[in-house]
């Protein structure tokens, strides 16, 4: 595996690579071209100089997260193809500039949902929570203002107050949209750029739902083992595959981590992992990365990495806001390193019993 840190790019991010190159182990970044809107081709020029930046700090980009889906491809609008043809472009520019693996997400309307952007725990520190409750006690353009407010001036990855601006637009759009027609449409998505992916060697890598149900009675289908498998098997080709979420996958109890890992064993190309805490069933917030800040085995889900052999990037995934720090919600410096470094322990010694075993 690679340890990697998802950085937004100059422009945005409170992170700087030169910050990035000083986490012990980090070597890649997965990054984006932030300001370009879902739908747009990616210009190879753009792409280029992205990649010259990152690799004048002494890192690389090892994937991108995201190339995002235009909303008329997970309708099934009719101008969907235009759309699929700029993705198509997009990931050729990409390919052409050496880069192998994305990262996307086929989820209606809104990206992750959180109802908290700022829960305090008991050190002290600060998280991103969600209550199923409060999420039902609100309407969509309430949770949307209440993001859009408590982001600190940030904007929040899936959450762009533009698109946004025309929620009920985008709610009309998805109304014909159920589970199977999500599924019809990821489907056809995926038929059309796999040809694409396996000329440049892209792998696709889905990020889950999050969290990993139906929210505000939008379909969602990226959310367990099952639908999972049935994802990879509808486009039964390893450059179909999966980025393993460990926050997202996790938000619901009846999916079991380690077993989820060992099933999509050679389909997990990118993984994100990081610890939740559970208070109710309907109520949880994120954690330190460490197994004993929340409801997750860290230690078993890097050992199932290891067990499968996953070889791909690895990053932190959200971290707290602690220290001071002033950042976009959960993506600070400090507990995202500290959660690299934690990581990264934790590997070393599974790497190193692994060897002892074997010899
Ligand atoms: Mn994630």
């Amino acid at each position: 595996m690679e340890m990697t840190l998802r950085w937004y790019g100059s422009g945005y991010d409170t992170v700087t690579l030169e910050q990035i190159r000083q986490i012990p182990g980090v070597t890649g970044v997965i990054t984006t071209l932030y300001g370009t809107k879902p739908g747009e081709v990616w210009s190879r020029r753009d792409i280029h100089a992205l990649k010259e930046e990152v690799e004048a700090a002494g890192l690389h980009i090892a994937g991108i997260e995201s190339v995002n889906i235009h909303d008329a491809i997970k309708t099934g609008a009719p101008e969907r193809d235009t759309y699929i043809d700029n993705y198509i472009a997009t990931l050729r520019h990409l390919g052409q500039e050496d880069i192998h693996l994305v990262c996307y997400n086929f989820m209606p309307v809104f990206d992750w949902t959180r109802t908290e952007l700022a829960r305090k725990r008991p050190d002290g520190s600060t998280v991103l929570a969600y209550s199923q409750k409060q999420v039902d006690a609100l309407d969509p353009e309430t949770m949307f203002a209440s993001v859009d407010a408590g982001s600190g001036g940030f904007v929040m990855p899936g959450w762009e107050p533009d698109r946004l601006a025309h929620l009920k637009d985008l709610f009309a759009m998805y109304r014909q949209v159920d589970e199977e027609a999500l599924f019809a449409n990821l489907k056809y998505f995926l038929e059309r750029i796999l040809p694409v992916c396996r000329e440049y060697d892209i792998s696709m890598a889905i990020h889950p739902d999050d969290p990993a149900w139906s929210v505000f009675g939008l379909p969602r289908i990226i959310t367990c083992k099952e639908n999972l498998l049935r994802m990879m098997e509808m486009v039964d080709d390893p450059h179909n595959g999966v980025t393993l979420c460990t926050g997202s996958l996790g938000t619901n109890p009846d999916n079991d981590l380690v077993d989820i890992i060992h099933s999509l064993k050679g389909r997990i190309h990118f993984a994100h992992v990081r610890n939740l805490k559970y208070n109710t069933r309907d109520d949880f917030e994120e954690a330190a990365h460490l197994s004993s800040d929340g409801s997750f085995d860290m230690y078993a889900i890097m050992k199932a990495l290891y067990d499968i052999g996953f070889t791909g990037p690895i990053r932190p995934d959200h971290g707290r806001m602690i220290w001071g720090e002033k950042a976009m919600p959960g993506y600070g410096l400090y507990d995202r390193a500290l959660g690299a470094a934690y990581l990264n322990g934790l590997w070393e010694a599974i790497e190193k019993q692994g060897k002892e075993r074997s010899i």
